[in-house]
């Protein structure tokens, strides 16, 4: 199997460091959507990061969905999503508003780098911006309320995507999310980065190491 995409976006960094949790193999091709366009199509005519090319030559994308195939691939024992529906409804609750954080953050990302100057629309970027904010403002209170987990043979896949979006955030636009003031999320994030997982995997446009 493999991982096509760059780590420096946070739904590919999710995927990598879930497969790695989920112990299920695959090969990292660090290509952009961008300045590999041509050589991104080859693979995936719609040029979507990640895509996940599968052992019979599939081509799955969007973070989610192929998360679903990793965790059918996996044992069941190794599964990231909680069995218990309360549990459920919580790490399914917290993976929409981290994935709802990355989407806003890169709408901002995007407005800032592909538009030129004099085309950016201010009105979106402060409607996005404060949909960013409530969302990380939410996550907070999500931690502050219950603590995740973050071991590598306890964290979920709630704690695996709010660790990427908020390092992801925190590495493309500290001065829209002002750290200080989201101080659960912040040492999550600490003790979530310190993971093997996560390491071998870091943000950026490096490719992923198998760990040992
Ligand atoms: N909902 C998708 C979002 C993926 C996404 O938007 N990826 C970006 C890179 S961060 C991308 O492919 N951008 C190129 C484009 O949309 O044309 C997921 O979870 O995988």
């Amino acid at each position: 199997m493999q991982l096509i995409g760059m780590l420096d976006s946070p739904y590919v960094r999710r995927v990598a460091v879930s497969l790695q949790l989920l112990d299920v193999p695959f090969e990292h091709c660090s290509i952009s959507v961008f300045s590999t366009f041509e050589q991104f199509r080859q693979i995936n005519p719609v040029v979507k990061a990640p895509s996940l090319v599968c052992d019979d030559d599939t081509v799955l994308m969007d973070s989610t969905l192929i998360l679903e195939y990793a965790e059918s691939l996996a044992s069941p024992r190794r599964s990231l999503m909680p069995a218990t529906i309360g549990e459920r409804q919580r790490a399914l609750r917290i993976i929409g508003l981290a994935l709802a954080a990355c989407e806003k953050s890169v709408q901002i990302i995007y407005e800032r780098n592909l538009r030129p100057a004099e085309k950016q629309h201010e009105p979106w970027l402060s409607r996005v911006t404060g949909q960013l904010l409530a969302a990380y403002e939410a996550l907070e209170l999500e931690l502050l309320r219950a603590p995740l987990a973050a071991e590598s043979d306890s964290i979920n896949q709630a704690g695996v995507t709010t660790a990427v979006a908020w390092h992801f955030t925190q590495a493309m636009l500290p001065e829209v999310v002002i750290a200080s003031a989201f101080p659960a999320l912040q040492q999550f994030s600490a003790a979530a980065e310190a993971l093997p997982e996560f390491s071998a995997a870091p943000h950026g446009a490096g490719i992923y190491q198998p760990i040992g």
